[in-house]
C-alpha cells in the first residue's frame, strides 16, 4: 500500500471531491486516530502521533494507493482551543457531513478502556444523520487484560447502540489491522447501495 499526505482542508471549498472514495477517521482527540491511520497504511509517520493538533479545524487527506482517501478529523473534542475555534470546527464538520460526496465511509475510533463519552455519541449521531455507514473500532486494546476485552466491546456497542461489536484494535501492537482493512475494503467494494446497514 502507498500512502501520502495530500491536503489539509480548512474551508468547504477545499474538501476533495474528485470522485474517489473517502474514508473518514473520527474520534476524540488522543484516542489514537493518527496511530490507527499509520497502522493501516504501514507508514510510520504519515499522521503525526501524540501531537496536539496545531490547527484543529482541519480535515487532513491522505491518498491511499492513489485510488482513495483516508481523511483524519484531528480536532474532534480537543479541549485546549478557543471558543471561536470550536465554533469554526463545528461549522466545518457540519459542512463536511452535509454533502454525501464528501464521505463514503466512516471509521469511528473509540477507546477500548472507557465507556463512550457524549462526544463519541455525537460523532455516531453525525454519521447516522448523514446516512453514512460507519465501522466502530475499540483502540488501545493492548491496555486491557484478555478477560476485559469482550465486556468492554459490549459496553461500547450498547452505549453507541451499535448492531455489531466494535473491532478490537491496537495502534501500538498492530492487533486488528487486517480485520479493519478487510471491513473497509468490503464496504468500499459494495459501494453506497441503498440500505447499506451501519454497524
Ligand atoms: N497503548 C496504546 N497507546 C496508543 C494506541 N494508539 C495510540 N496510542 C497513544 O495515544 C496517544 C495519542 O495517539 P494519536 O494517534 O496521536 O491520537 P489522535 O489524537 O486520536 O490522533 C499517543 O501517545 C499514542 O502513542 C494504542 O493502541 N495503544
Ligand atoms: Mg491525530
Amino acid at each position: 500500500m502507498t500512502a501520502r499526505f495530500v491536503a489539509s482542508a480548512a474551508r468547504e471549498e477545499q474538501f476533495i471531491r474528485d470522485g474517489k472514495q473517502v474514508v473518514v477517521f473520527a474520534g476524540r482527540s488522543n484516542v489514537g486516530k493518527s496511530s490507527v491511520i499509520n497502522l493501516l497504511t504501514g507508514v510510520r509517520n504519515l499522521a503525526k502521533v501524540g501531537k496536539s493538533p496545531g490547527k484543529t479545524a482541519h480535515v487532513n487527506y491522505f491518498a491511499i494507493d492513489e485510488t482513495l482517501y483516508f481523511a483524519d478529523l484531528p480536532g474532534y473534542g480537543y479541549a485546549k482551543v478557543s471558543h471561536a475555534e470550536k465554533l469554526r470546527w463545528a461549522a466545518l464538520l457540519e459542512a463536511f457531513f452535509a454533502k454525501p460526496e464528501n464521505i463514503t465511509f466512516g471509521v469511528l475510533v473509540t477507546d477500548a478502556r472507557h465507556k463512550p463519552t457524549a462526544l463519541d455519541l455525537q460523532m455516531a449521531g453525525l454519521f447516522r444523520q448523514a446516512g453514512i455507514p460507519f465501522l466502530t473500532i475499540a483502540n488501545k486494546v493492548d491496555k486491557l487484560k484478555a478477560t476485559q476485552v469482550r465486556p468492554s466491546l459490549e459496553q461500547i456497542a450498547e452505549t453507541l447502540e451499535l448492531t455489531r461489536l466494535p473491532l478490537p484494535v491496537s495502534g501500538e501492537t498492530g492487533t486488528g489491522k487486517q480485520e479493519v482493512l478487510r471491513a473497509i475494503y468490503r464496504e468500499l467494494s459494495e459501494g453506497r447501495k441503498n440500505g447499506t446497514p451501519e454497524q
